[in-house]
Order: structure tokens, then C-alpha cells, then sequence
């Protein structure tokens, strides 16, 4: 049956599916550690708190951000029954060209991963100009962008499971 969107609220913020049907991955960079550390604990709790049970969340760990897209594929190619991979990362502009390099290949990267397999690959990765930036979004003033990469993969992965 045809659905149809009533209204601009139907896309609310506050609507955050049950995720109990879902399995997810959680690739997480290890370089900046202490931002990455927070942005995952951020999005497993989230996932938890939405009703995802623990046995279906599988945590890896990666080098850097450049990593991520691999293993967001390896995750995918090898865990058929996943819905989606939140990749995390922390990528804080230095003096040389690696910043752009990385943030452009990974960003890049898991789009290419999603598109392929039909499948939330989520870009939780900062990307800031300084430490300060980084601590604001990982749990600081601005939030926890762990938390909204897990929303954004519950939101994603019941529209995958749905339309
Ligand atoms: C090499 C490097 C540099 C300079 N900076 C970061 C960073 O800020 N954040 C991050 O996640 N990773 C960084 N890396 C490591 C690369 O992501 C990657 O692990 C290496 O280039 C090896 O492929």
C-alpha cells in the first residue's frame, strides 16, 4: 500500500524507531582515541537505550579513520544479517594535506559501502579544526554526535526495512 508523508513533522526529530528487530556494527578509529572512546560509548548506549540488544551489536576497532571504509565492507561482506555500521572516527585538521585526504576518502568511501550493499553506513567521523571542537561534539557542549550517528542509523534502518 502507497504511503504518503502528511505534513514536515512527520520527519520529527523525536520519532526514533525501536531497534529490537536490528543488528548493527560499531567500527570505531583508535587514532584520537579519547574523542573516539566517547562517540562510542555515545552510540552504543543509544542503540541500547533504543531497544537494540547487546548480543546484536558488534563492536571492531580500527587504526584510523582512513580504515573505516574497509572495514565497514569487510563488516557487511562477512555479517549478511547486519542492517547498517556506524563508523566513528576523530580527524583534527594538523599543518599538511593528510586532514583533507582523509576526511575526503572516508567520507567518500562509505558512501560507496552504503550505495553497494543497500545499507546504512553511518559518517560519524569529526572533523574539526582543533581538540577543543572535537571535545565539544563528543559528549561536550554541542552533544554527542555517537548518539546521533545511532539515531541515524535506527532511522535509516527502518526505512530500509519498511519502504
Ligand atoms: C595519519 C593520520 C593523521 C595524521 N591524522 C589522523 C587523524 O586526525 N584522525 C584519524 O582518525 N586518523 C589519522 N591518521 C591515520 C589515518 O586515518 C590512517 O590510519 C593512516 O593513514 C594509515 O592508513
Amino acid at each position: 500500500m502507497a504511503t504518503q508523508l502528511k505534513n514536515l513533522s512527520d520527519f520529527s526529530h523525536t520519532t526514533v524507531p525501536n531497534g529490537g528487530a536490528f543488528k548493527f556494527a560499531i567500527a570505531v578509529a583508535e587514532w584520537n582515541a579519547e574523542i573516539t572512546g566517547s562517540l562510542y560509548n555515545g552510540a552504543l548506549e543509544t542503540l541500547l537505550k533504543h531497544g537494540v540488544s547487546a548480543d546484536n551489536i558488534l563492536s571492531v576497532a580500527v587504526p584510523g579513520s582512513f580504515e573505516l571504509t574497509a572495514a565497514a565492507e569487510i563488516l557487511l561482506q562477512k555479517h549478511k544479517d547486519l542492517d547498517g555500521v556506524i563508523c566513528l572516527g576523530c580527524v583534527i585538521q594538523g599543518d599538511t594535506k593528510h586532514f583533507d585526504f582523509i576526511c575526503d576518502a572516508v567520507a567518500n568511501g562509505i558512501t560507496q559501502v552504503g550505495i553497494k550493499h543497500a545499507k546504512p553506513v553511518i559518517f560519524g567521523v569529526l572533523t574539526t579544526n582543533d581538540q577543543q571542537q572535537a571535545i565539544d561534539r563528543a559528549g561536550g557542549k554541542h552533544g554527542n554526535k555517537g548518539d546521533e550517528a545511532a539515531i541515524t542509523a535506527l532511522k535509516m534502518a527502518e526505512l530500509a526495512a519498511t519502504v
